[in-house]
């Protein structure tokens, strides 16, 4: 079916597609499972997407984690690994935090503030890159593959937004249980 007419029949308005940045594409042929969720569900997506979300996801890293194991800056700069170390950093140990935040219990102990990966990385030889602006991906990821080598993108995050993991485990917080009693 052509395009404007199947949104029309799936009652989408077409300028919904614009206003979402949506780029229309022909209708995947196959299909593979990228990721199986918690609760069994299977996400699919066409084979070379579903293989790069699951490379994406092993390279990707908290701020905690790298922080525990930021010695190993050292080790990739010396054997001039090929690694992109992206860094989802919402300055805390986000794991902790929610479930704190969910009880009610004081917070400061998982929480440590926005360190600077970018300079860290430099201390260690390896170029670092904080991203603030999401159009620079491109051509951040264009010179990134033309250039390989490693290298650590901090992202900065926010330690009020929780994943899907996280919202099915804590599903109300504690202030809401204590505000329905
Ligand atoms: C060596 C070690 N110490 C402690 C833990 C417990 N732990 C599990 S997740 C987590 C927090 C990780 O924080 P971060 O990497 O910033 O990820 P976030 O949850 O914030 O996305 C901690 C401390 C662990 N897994 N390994
Ligand atoms: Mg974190």
């Amino acid at each position: 079916m052509e395009h404007a007419a199947l949104l029309t029949a799936l009652g989408i308005p077409s300028g919904l597609i614009a206003a979402r940045h949506l780029t229309p594409c022909a209708e995947a042929r196959e299909l593979a499972v990228a990721e199986t969720g918690d609760d069994g569900k299977e996400h699919l997506m066409i084979p070379i997407a579903a293989e790069a979300w699951k490379r994406m996801k092993s390279a990707a890293a908290g701020d905690g984690s790298l922080m525990m194991h930021v010695q190993e800056l050292e080790t990739i700069r010396r054997h001039r690994l090929n690694i992109l170390i992206v860094v989802m950093n919402d300055g805390a140990y986000g794991s902790e935090l929610h479930k704190l935040r969910a009880e009610g219990m004081p917070e400061d102990g998982s929480v440590f503030g926005y360190c600077d990966f970018a300079a860290i990385a430099r201390g260690f030889g390896l170029p670092g890159k904080t991203v603030k602006n999401l159009d620079d991906l491109p051509k951040l990821a264009a010179e990134f593959a033309a250039n390989g080598g490693a290298a650590v993108w901090d992202f900065h995050v926010s330690a009020r937004v929780l994943s899907p993991t996280m919202r099915r485990a804590h599903p109300q917080s504690a202030k809401e249980r204590a505000a329905e009693r």
